[in-house]
């Protein structure tokens, strides 16, 4: 097949050679609904796994915490040596213009520097649309040479699951406050991140400080009692390179270990086989809900069983036996 008049081979061939042009329209096939872009990007893509040797960090955090500026020192450091590629994935917004635009002027350092590639992702999509496409586009940046790859996340429940799954090392950023900051963070949260980093220390007392990480460490003493020595927890502030690199070295530490015992391997086939079940768990529930005849079905029995007419598992048995029939749930 033919893309712009190119076979995806050569797509390849100028991918591996870096150039920026190719890999960005390859990312714009992985984002496409199309289905001729997705197996085009297959062919691209045709046999390559990642590169083994790379190192996939996520950073998430709620809303304004100070993501994309930590992101703007934390590749800057790690630009000095290797070539970094970020990607700002939000999920939890239909519209991604306002901080697209944000992350331009947070990540300005960044943006120009020649060994980053950034890339924000449209978003709109489903959660796991967007775990399917970032993990596509990850394999993308490891094919043009990116050894780094940066994801940014808005922290927003789920998606910290979903990216999760994308990465070799989960770094939560928080706010540190009164106390109770601790409690806006989901439990399943606590329990995904690798480190966690308070940020805007330059705002805050001492003892506030210690008591937000004094906190942490109680809740983590709970929740993963046994994990407590891998955990790393850091205040910083944009101005302070030192903690930054300090986060950087734990970061980076935690994944060669990882490498190196093997389980690095064993992490990401998991997370493949995460990843399987969750898209088609969500691609089955979409063409349920989008099939006519569940509709006019789903309809009929809420109203049947205002009135009595039908019992609720008489109601889910029809329904399952609609899927059972293989009338086409496309
Ligand atoms: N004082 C202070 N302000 C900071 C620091 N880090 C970030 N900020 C400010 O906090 C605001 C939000 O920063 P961002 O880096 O855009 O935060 P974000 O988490 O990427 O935000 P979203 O992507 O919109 O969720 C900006 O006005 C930053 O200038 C810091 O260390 N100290
Ligand atoms: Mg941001």
């Amino acid at each position: 097949m033919n893309h712009l008049n190119k076979p995806a081979i050569e797509w390849r061939k100028e991918i591996v050679q870096g150039s920026r042009l190719w890999l960005g329209r390859a990312i714009t096939l992985a984002e496409s609904k199309k289905k001729e872009d997705r197996s085009f990007l297959t062919e691209i893509l045709d046999g390559y796994t990642g590169n083994q040797k790379s190192s996939r960090i996520a950073i998430s955090g709620p809303p304004g915490v100070g993501k994309s500026s930590f992101i703007e020192v934390f590749g800057g450091q790690l630009a000095e040596k290797h070539s970094v590629a970020v990607l700002s994935i939000d999920p939890s917004s239909p519209v991604t213009g306002g901080s697209i635009l944000g992350d331009k002027t947070r990540m300005e350092k960044l943006t120009a520097h020649p060994n980053v590639y950034i890339r924000p992702s449209p978003s709109g999509n489903t959660l796991g649309g967007v775990a399917l496409h970032t993990y596509e586009v990850i394999l993308l940046c490891e094919m043009a040479g990116y050894t780094h790859i940066l994801i940014e996340t808005v922290g927003v429940g789920q998606s910290e699951t979903s990216v999760r799954q994308l990465s070799d090392h989960f770094l939560l950023l928080l706010n540190a406050g009164g106390g109770d900051e601790l409690q806006g963070i989901k439990r399943g949260v606590m329990e995904l991140a690798n480190t966690f980093v308070f940020t805007k220390s330059d705002l805050l007392s001492d003892a506030i400080l210690r008591n937000s990480t004094q906190d942490l460490k109680n809740a983590l003493h709970v929740l993963r009692p046994e994990e407590l020595n891998n955990i790393g927890i850091f205040s910083t502030t944009v101005q302070d390179a030192t903690t930054i690199e300090a986060v950087l070295l734990s970061a980076s530490n935690a994944v060669e270990s990882l490498r190196n015992s093997g389980r690095l391997v064993e992490l990401r086939n998991n997370q493949l086989a995460l990843k399987l079940n969750q898209l088609v768990e969500e691609e089955l529930l979409n063409a349920f809900h989008q099939n006519e005849a569940i509709i006019q079905m789903m309809n009929q029995f809420k109203n049947q069983l205002q009135n009595g007419g039908i019992t609720l598992s008489a109601a889910v048995h029809e329904l399952m036996d609609q899927i059972k029939i293989g009338k086409e749930i496309k």
